[in-house]
């Protein structure tokens, strides 16, 4: 509705109400403006000076006003519906917004008492903005209220659908700005809504806030037609109600009649479907709201029109001594909104506007939703061990390690059903990375049509699958920051599309952990499986292992890295992670059949330790070692105990330590992770002084990196992933990459000058190998039997 339509609707708002309402809209400008200027003089009770004005002025202005609006809003309907809401800010650059009206509602102060509901406290909120040692100007961890940070832009609607899903009484009101509605994640978060089931998920309310600009360009969104603009939203599945304009009087009737329309519209759809068990995907209702950029701020600075305009955007008055009409002008702008009028002379918001926000709970700076670790339960675990591969001796045939997890998943998704906390995300891969088995408990929530011939679709579901990494990942870390479990699975190449919803994730974790007031989370689990070295069908395109390499920058705290190198070792890496808090647990492992190392009992000793000697495959006890043969990961694991063999059989007075490692971090130093091996027992493992043929699932300089401060690190010689990669056998990539075992035992012989002259000989008859197998692949399509029917032996016993 634009203004001039506004006049014919209906005004669900009385007089006096509207005048307060736009009274506490004006106050919580007032607190905003004051946010990002103010040092001193909180309530212009003296003139103002260039010395009540900060140094250096920082914030985001122009959102601000807009959002200050949506949340009185938000704060009557919540009040007239009793409605279980929260707030998510897409722009979260609008910071100074939810942090004013949290502080206006109460439940920033209760949080932080020293930001207390007088004249005192309204300095300290005002200096704390965007100052050292105070707080971000975005929606911030530190901001009551927040799921979602918002500084970087995109990925707002993921994360409310992630908190409503399971919370069928959650409204999450999203505020999507128009620059960030350009965004790849946002631009596919529309259709989230095929995926909610209107009777067991809440539902999640929209609002495009149309202020028509970016930093400095204009927004597609704002210039595109309206009927265009319309019919995008509706083909998205949505039914926009647009409320438009600028003056105040009209824009709150028509943002009241819309929210009130959006409401019931969602209250209907909800008791409709509830009540006859109907999930036809009903149309949800979202809002479009046009508002000028920087509303009530100056109309025009150094006579160029700032209100309405991309200038807007930061900080629209540069107020220094540079600028000397600047302060004056500065001072009108926060005098416009007549503080005297919102704030009693002890700098306490007046009582008849306080009352306008909701209370203790219902305040959505409050709302325990938004503090998820307070409403986290533990997941009903099964007992992993019941779902163990069996092991009778090393080298036992495998089925793939994933398929061995997925009974295991089946079942916590069955010992979870009624509680309902527990869903697995993926883009599509659920079944192809070998987890099909939770099919048999549950299906995909689908709230798209469905036809004869569709597999495992459900109007309500455990597994989420859309072809979009940024919606798997934002809706799981949605469902994590509200309480819930969950996991993502995925192909290791493609999970970096979400490299950067990582960092933002960890980020969260980190500043998190440190406010007491903020409950821990269940951590973000990924298991990335179709991984670099069994890309048999799909190549090159579908090879890389640098996820890991980025997921360990971020703060030791927060990351876990595991390579489980069997089934076995899988169970209880995930059982560990499913049981953790405030993580972020990288597991990587395959999904195609592959030897068994470990029984289940060894395999908990293993994962537990995360780091050890293998001694049924070494043969140094007792004598001094050779030569460490390290190994982490399936793949790297399997070529590094048939090197052993060969190294048994034609080298036998080698003395050989076999060490394996699932858990990565265990490579740092202690002081650098938390799980780091002390100098010592590193030492201890690695040795001094011996050389270690190191075979790394993924890129070898990885390993460098965490080992360079090792006394032995000098002789670690890594083999791993180094980007060559196509269509071809399983073992020929390995070969590809100088990380088969033919490589290997070369490598150790190179360091060796004991070998002599057997180890000359030895390597001579592995270079032949190594033709005689690029022959045998050209034409046979497949490798050697020698390899592919490969089993370990420990060879002949050590030389006296
Ligand atoms: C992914 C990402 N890219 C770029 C930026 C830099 N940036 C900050 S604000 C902004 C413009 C945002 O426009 P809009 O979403 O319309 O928000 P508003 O106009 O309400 O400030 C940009 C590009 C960012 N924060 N995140």
């Amino acid at each position: 509705m634009a203004d001039d339509h506004m006049h014919q609707v209906q005004q669900p708002l009385a007089q006096e109400l509207l005048a307060r309402m736009n009274a506490y809209w004006r106050a919580a400008n007032y607190l905003s403006v004051g946010q990002i200027y103010l040092y001193d003089n909180p309530l212009l009770k003296r003139p103002l000076t260039l010395a009540d004005v900060k140094h250096m002025l920082l914030g985001h202005w122009g959102t601000t006003p807009g959002q200050n609006f949506i949340y009185v809003h938000l704060n009557r309907i919540i009040k007239k519906y009793d409605l279980d809401m929260i707030y998510v800010s897409g722009p979260g650059h609008g910071g100074p917004a939810v942090v004013a009206n949290t502080y206006l509602e109460g439940s920033y102060s209760e949080i932080y008492p020293n930001i207390s509901q007088d004249e005192a406290g309204l300095r300290k909120l005002f200096i704390q903005f965007s100052f050292p040692g105070g707080i971000p100007s975005h929606a911030s961890p530190e901001c009551p209220g927040s799921i979602h940070e918002g500084g970087e832009l995109g990925y707002s609607l993921s994360h409310s659908f992630g908190a409503v899903f399971d919370n069928p009484d959650l409204i999450v009101a999203c505020v999507v700005g128009d620059g960030e509605a350009e965004t790849g994640p946002l631009a596919t978060a529309w259709h989230s809504n095929k995926f909610l089931d209107p009777v067991t998920d809440g539902a999640v309310l929209p609002i495009l806030h149309l202020n028509g600009y970016k930093i400095s360009n204009p927004t597609i969104f704002a210039r595109m037609e309206r009927d265009e603009l319309e019919q995008y939203l509706r083909g998205c599945g949505w039914t926009p109600y647009f409320v438009e304009g600028h003056e105040p009087q009209l824009m709150h009737q028509g943002m009241a009649a819309s929210l009130d329309r959006a409401i019931e519209d969602i209250r209907r759809f909800q008791s409709h479907a509830r009540s006859n068990g109907d999930f036809t995907r009903p149309r949800w209702p979202m809002l479009v709201l046009k508002s000028p950029k920087g509303w009530t701020g100056p109309k025009v600075v150094d006579g160029l029109q700032n209100e309405g305009t991309f200038r807007a955007h930061q900080v629209p008055l540069a107020v220094d001594a540079a600028h000397p009409g600047h302060l004056g002008q500065l001072e009108s702008w926060l005098k416009s909104y007549k503080p005297e009028e919102l704030f009693d002379e002890g700098g306490r918001l007046r009582p008849e506007l306080a009352e306008l926000a909701p209370t203790g709970e219902r305040r959505m700076g409050a709302n325990p939703h938004a503090n998820g670790g307070i409403l986290l339960r533990d997941l009903r675990m099964p007992d992993f061990c019941d779902y163990a591969a069996d092991v009778p001796a090393p080298g036992a045939k495998g089925i793939g390690d994933t398929h061995v997890l997925g009974p295991f998943l089946r079942d916590v998704i069955k010992l979870n059903q009624q509680l309902r906390h527990f869903r697995i995300f993926g883009p599509d891969e659920t079944l192809s990375n070998g987890l099909g088995a939770v099919f048999e408990e549950t299906a995909r929530q689908w709230d798209g049509a469905t036809v004869p011939n569709d597999e495992f679709l459900a109007p309500t579901g455990r597994v989420m699958e859309m072809l979009s990494e940024h919606q798997c990942e934002g809706w799981l870390e949605g469902y994590l920051l509200t309480g819930r479990h969950g996991l993502f699975n995925c192909y290791e190449a493609f999970i970096h599309i979400v490299d950067s919803m990582f960092n933002q994730h960890a980020k969260w974790l980190k500043v998190t952990s440190q406010l007491p007031w903020r409950r821990k989370i269940a951590s973000l689990n990924y298991l990335l499986s179709s991984h670099v070295w069994r890309q048999d069908h799909n190549g090159f395109t579908h090879q890389d292992p640098g996820f890991i390499d980025h997921v360990v920058n971020k703060k030791a705290e927060v990351v876990r890295v595991y390579l489980p190198p069997d089934a076995n070792c899988l169970l209880s890496v995930m059982d560990h992670c499913l049981r953790s808090r405030h993580y972020v647990n990288v597991v990587v492992a395959g999904k195609h059949p592959s030897p068994q190392w470990l029984t289940m009992d060894a395999a908990i000793k293993h994962c537990a330790e995360g780091i050890g000697i293998w001694q049924w495959a070494s043969n140094d006890q007792g004598s001094e070692t050779d030569v460490v043969m390290a190994c982490c990961g399936d793949v790297p694991t399997l070529e590094t105990l048939a090197a052993v063999s060969i190294m048994r059989e034609h080298l036998p007075s080698l003395r050989i330590r076999v060490v394996n490692i699932v858990d990565l971090m265990k490579l740092q130093p202690q002081s650098e992770h938390p799980h780091g091996l002390s100098d010592i027992d590193f030492d201890d493992l690695f040795t001094k002084d011996k050389p270690v043929i190191f075979a790394f699932h993924a890129y070898p300089w990885l390993i460098h990196r965490l080992t360079y401060r090792r006394t032995n690190h000098h002789n670690i010689h890594v083999r791993g992933y180094k980007e060559e990669g196509t269509i071809t056998t399983a073992f020929d990539m390995t070969v590809l990459n100088d990380l088969d075992r033919f490589h290997l035992v070369m490598d150790t012989i190179d360091r060796l000058p004991q070998t002599g002259g057997a180890g000359i000989y030895l390597k001579q008859q592995l270079r032949d190998k190594l033709i005689e197998h690029k022959q045998y692949i050209d034409r046979n399509g497949q490798d050697l039997p020698e390899v592919r029917n490969w089993r370990w032996s420990p060879g002949k016993p050590p030389a006296a």
